[in-house]
């Protein structure tokens, strides 16, 4: 062989071996989800990695896990942030804890409704807490909604915060919640959302607090049959991903991996909207006893103490609770 020969050859060989392993490297990404198969959330996370692989042309390849199956939340924000999965839809409530800035949504009542909500979390308040998630290693590609989260229990009607007193209720890991309760004269029990059920059956807890969809999905309406509208939470939900993940993509995978996200949260909203309304006809309809709260006022009054507490160790933070309420 003339060795211009054998230099195209090597050449040929070394183009054959990039090909090779960039085919070998391809990205494949796990994710983790909480929710059940027919859930928005799960939907919606299903079209994401159907969009990835499509419009990578399969470079990135994403196997969701649902119901929760790779741990509890709190576990998964873990697993997420040292990359031992890539990609989440985590609820902000638990990732709070770690991330100052993300706690700031779960300040009861801090958003007046779900579109007051949108439009804090699609502007400057949201692009800082985007930036807070990112210093502890997670990247926001979009945001899902999660609706109002409410009260519900085993016993009784719940219309104001006295009614609270004395109960044992679940909430999600965060002190915010345990706070919460406690403001009202409850007792707070932190737990994982899969031990809600059993707990609630037996009575390890009274209550526990959650929206329509969730409260339905899970079957907790089976064990707790007075929902009461206090609508004391309306926490957005993260399409994530592991920050040094995302930031090893090229400019262009970035684009085309948060266009995906984006992509598919205008579908988790479409579908969060229907499941809201089926969820609380079906509850309805097998018997749930449902109770508006039309003054929430008793209510916003008694977690004065929560702002004070959470101001008081997180000073810093006090323009962005001031922004969130001053958005539009
Ligand atoms: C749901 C939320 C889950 C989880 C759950 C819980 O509404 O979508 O991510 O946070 O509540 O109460 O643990």
């Amino acid at each position: 062989m003339k060795l211009i020969d054998r230099i195209g050859a090597t050449a040929a060989a070394v183009v054959v071996a990039a090909g090779l392993s960039g085919a070998v490297q391809a990205a494949e990404w796990k994710g983790w989800n909480i929710h059940v198969p027919d859930y928005p959330n799960t939907v919606a996370m299903d079209k994401f990695a159907e969009l990835l692989d499509k419009n990578s042309d399969g470079r990135i390849t994403l196997k969701m896990f649902h119901g929760g199956v790779l741990g509890s939340q709190p576990d998964a924000i873990e697993q997420l942030r040292i990359g031992a999965i890539e990609i989440a839809n985590f609820n902000l409530g638990p990732i709070g804890p770690v991330a100052p800035e993300a706690n700031v949504v779960s300040l009861p009542f801090i958003f007046k409704d779900q579109d007051h909500m949108h439009r804090a979390m699609d502007g400057a308040p949201g692009e800082q807490i985007s930036a807070g998630m990112e210093k502890i290693g997670i990247v926001a590609l979009a945001w899902y909604d999660s609706g109002a989260r409410s009260f519900y229990n085993t016993k009784k009607p719940i219309n104001k915060p006295d009614d609270v007193a004395g109960m044992k209720v679940r909430v999600m890991n965060n002190d915010l919640y345990s706070g919460m309760i406690s403001a009202m004269g409850g007792n707070p029990s932190p737990m994982a959302f899969s031990e809600v059920y059993q707990s609630l059956k037996t009575g390890v807890v009274d209550g526990a607090e959650n929206n329509w969809p969730s409260y339905e999905s899970t079957g907790h309406f089976e064990v707790a049959g007075f929902y009461s509208m206090s609508e004391h939470l309306i926490i957005p939900e993260c399409v994530c991903i592991n920050a040094d993940v995302y930031n090893a993509l090229s400019d262009a995978d970035k684009e085309l991996v948060r266009n995906a996200a984006r992509e598919s949260s205008v579908l988790q909203r479409e579908l969060w909207a229907k499941r809201a309304e089926a969820s609380r006809e079906k509850v309805i309809k097998a018997g749930v006893k449902f109770n508006d709260i039309a003054d929430k006022k008793a209510f916003q009054d008694a977690m004065k103490p929560v702002y004070a507490k959470f101001l008081e160790s997180n000073p810093d933070l006090k323009p962005l609770v001031e922004a969130i309420q001053a958005t539009q």
